[in-house]
């Protein structure tokens, strides 16, 4: 089999000392964590786009980076080059999954028949290099903002032939998840919003939104996809109104159109602060509903305020995803990297670099997270800044064996309540620092 990357090893933990490039320095997948080792609480995965497909390409400027990996683009010969280069990719990082959109597999034709002749064909390739692996499927999902015809959308396109073409590629999609064993799949509404109401017909399109998968259920489960079905909220980007704006707005939906016993969330961290909220809260609110079920890791950087898809660095908001992850006994899903090289880091080795510092990144807060918990002074203070809740008049608020009568009656007698406590933020995120830094 031909090397790819010839001049990167495999790639091993040396620890935080160690100052060579191509090993982790706190990614150790054996190390026990909370009675789990590292690699199960962290099941990474290999993002087909951005590490096999995207190279460099912005709204202002071409490819910078070479992926064609010896072979021409837009052939068969180069989706099983990717194939090859992706799994020897994940090998050497120790990875254990990865996610697709269908035409990150195999170059679209314009015969859609013709689309999912080469998605068998190349979906047998990747069964067979999955093999004398541990490697699998993290989850699928179908393009549906890329082509022409979804420039209205895909379930809330106007279109009903869009709508089938929609359907189709969901169906196949589909397919090769669960021929590939995949725990999940994925809608990304990329193009479900709208530009402007002058010509839109919101309900309608929420409904055929909610109808598409509700097929795509019944179908799913029908071929024996027994995983979850994802929502991956984004506010924007392509479209300015998008209807699964956030974790909020997304559960909303699933709960409106039924869709909820089928459905959890794929949070991306990125999304949610384009949303105005942070990555924390989405988990958080996914989390509490009982709908937290993978994570797109990446960051986007607050001085451009567009999707940039970054490699996570920044470990205080890894730890506080660790946190919330930890806290809700963890994913169904994984840690899908949806993130891509910087334009100017464009060789093979910042591939490699990209990854180890996410992997890096995320099994520190990890560390951070569990030490956190075990710390127990934050959720000390939580608790007992409810207390008031615990007795006498809150406990009847809480269990609801009160009228707003008799609370109006209490609140008279005395007059007026002492102030609520201090919320003691500045302490709180020095015992942040010191849990980070110690
Ligand atoms: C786009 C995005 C997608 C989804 C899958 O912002 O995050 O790549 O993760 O369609
Ligand atoms: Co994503």
């Amino acid at each position: 089999m031909k090397e790819f990357f010839t001049s990167i090893p495999a790639i091993h933990y040396e620890g935080p000392n160690s100052k060579n490039p191509l090993a982790f320095k706190f990614y150790d997948a054996d190390k026990i964590v909370m009675g789990k080792p590292m690699k199960k609480h962290l099941p990474f995965a290999m993002a087909w786009w951005h590490n096999l497909c995207a190279a460099g390409t912005d709204m202002f400027g071409r490819d910078t980076a070479d992926k064609s990996f010896g072979a021409e683009k837009g052939t068969m010969a180069h989706a099983k080059a990717k194939v090859d280069a992706g799994f020897e990719f994940m090998q050497k990082l120790g990875i254990r999954y990865f996610c697709f959109h269908d035409v990150d597999l195999v170059p679209e034709a314009d015969d859609i028949k013709e689309t999912n002749r080469r998605l068998d064909e190349i979906s047998d390739y990747i069964l067979e290099k999955m093999q004398g692996t541990d490697i699998k499927c993290l989850w699928g999902t179908a393009n549906m903002f890329s082509n022409p015809r979804f420039m209205n959308g895909a379930g809330s396109t106007n279109s009903a032939d869009v709508f089938c073409f929609a359907a189709a590629q969901v169906k196949k999609a589909l397919d090769i998840t669960v021929k590939l064993g995949g725990r999940g799949y994925v809608f990304w509404g990329g193009r479900e919003g709208y530009e402007t109401l002058l010509n839109t017909d919101v309900k309608f399109e929420q409904e055929n939104i909610a109808k598409l998968m509700h097929l795509a259920v019944e179908y799913g489960r029908s071929i024996g996809f027994t995983g979850d079905f994802y929502i991956e909220p984004k506010p924007k980007e392509p479209m300015k109104h998008q209807y699964d704006f956030d974790a909020a707005t997304a559960i909303g939906f699933l709960r409106q159109y039924g869709l909820d016993k089928d459905f959890k969330l794929n949070i991306e961290a990125n999304h949610a602060t384009l949303a105005g909220h942070t990555f924390q809260h989405d988990l958080r609110i996914s989390a509490i509903n009982g709908m937290l079920g993978s994570i797109d890791a990446n960051q986007g950087d607050m001085l451009l305020g567009w999707d940039t898809d970054e490699f996570p660095f920044n470990v205080y908001d890894a730890t506080m995803c660790m946190y919330e992850v930890l806290k809700a006994g963890g994913l169904t899903g994984g840690f899908n990297f949806d993130s891509k090289t910087r334009r100017p880091s464009y060789t093979m080795e910042d591939m490699f670099h990209a990854y180890i510092l996410g992997m890096d990144t995320f099994a520190l807060g990890l560390i951070k997270a569990a030490a956190l918990i075990e710390d127990g002074r934050l959720d000390k203070f939580v608790e007992d800044r409810y207390a008031s809740y615990r007795t006498g008049i809150g406990a009847k608020i809480r269990s609801g064996e009160t009228t707003l009568a008799e609370l109006a009656a209490y609140a008279e007698k005395l007059g007026a309540p002492e102030l609520p406590g201090s919320g003691r933020q500045e302490y709180l995120e020095s015992i942040v620092n010191q849990v980070m830094f110690n």
